[in-house]
């Protein structure tokens, strides 16, 4: 294998077929709710239950799907390869977790963790969260929120994804519109870093200009067929 360091982005498109719905597709999750209701700061201050129910709903939905092909594989290659592997998703669910992988980083946080509003500390939650969810850090409390990256906020853990994507020679990003900064941007850092970049997606996204090469299908059927090549 010619490559010494990967890094895979991943987006909604990689759970699509595991049954969690995308965000901008027609059907999406966010049809009946405005960006700026449920995934702003601005939005939790303005209608914090709407917000708590939205991500209880969510969080519920986990139990009732697996992950598909495409984070097995993903865990696979991560297993066999000998080089430096990072995987960084923008997905907020746990299907990557529960398929294996290990150096994953959630960049927009986690459906099944809880901040404190007051100390930052985060909590694992498989339960409700709701306006009298108390942490067991301050008193008195400010309560708990989802520990989730709504817009206008900073994405989780860029300083070590800066140096992965400084140091990488391959970028792949899996089922991911293009639409959200500044994970659309890793592209253009991993090819200024030398990388060959490689865009698997059902469709064009917005930035597929910075690809050196299209996959265009479905994930579950094209990263079972890239790994086995990256492997073999
Ligand atoms: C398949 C498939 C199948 C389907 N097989 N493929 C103006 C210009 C530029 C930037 C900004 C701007 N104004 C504001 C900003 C910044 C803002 C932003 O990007 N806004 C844009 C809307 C313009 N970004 C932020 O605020 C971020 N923070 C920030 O920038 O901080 C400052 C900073 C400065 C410097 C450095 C670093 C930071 C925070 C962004 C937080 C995003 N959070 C969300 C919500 C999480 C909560 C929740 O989940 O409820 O994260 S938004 C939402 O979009 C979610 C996703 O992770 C994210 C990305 O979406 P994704 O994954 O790409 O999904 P889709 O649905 O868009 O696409 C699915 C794709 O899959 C499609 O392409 C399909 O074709 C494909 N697909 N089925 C293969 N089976």
């Amino acid at each position: 294998m010619k490559y010494s360091s990967i890094v895979i982005l991943t987006g909604a498109g990689i759970s699509a077929e595991s049954g969690i719905k995308t965000f901008r597709d027609s059907d999406g999750l966010w049809e009946n709710h405005k960006i700026e209701e449920v995934a702003t700061p601005e939005g939790f201050i303005k209608n914090q239950k709407l917000v708590y129910e939205f991500y209880n709903q969510r969080r519920k939905q986990l139990r009732e799907v697996e992950p598909n092909k495409a984070h097995i594989a993903l865990a696979e290659l991560e297993k066999n390869f000998k080089g430096r592997f990072t995987l960084i998703t923008q997905n907020v669910d746990n299907l990557h977790d529960r398929a294996g992988s290990k150096n994953l980083i959630h960049m927009h946080g986690e459906l099944l963790k809880a901040r404190c509003q007051e100390s930052g500390k985060i909590y694992d939650c498989t339960d409700n969260l709701d306006q009298s969810s108390k942490c067991d850090c301050c008193s008195p409390t400010n309560g708990l929120r989802p520990h989730i990256v709504w817009f206008g906020e900073m994405p989780l853990e860029m300083a070590r994804i800066t140096m992965e994507l400084k140091r990488c020679n391959l970028f792949i990003a899996i089922g991911t519109s293009g639409n959200v900064y500044p994970a659309a941007n890793f592209v253009r850092q991993a090819k200024l870093a030398g990388a060959r970049a490689i865009e698997v997606n059902k469709e064009t996204s917005q930035v597929y200009n910075h690809f050196d090469e299209h996959r265009y299908g479905l994930a579950t059927e094209l990263v079972p067929k890239l790994v086995e090549e990256l492997l073999s």
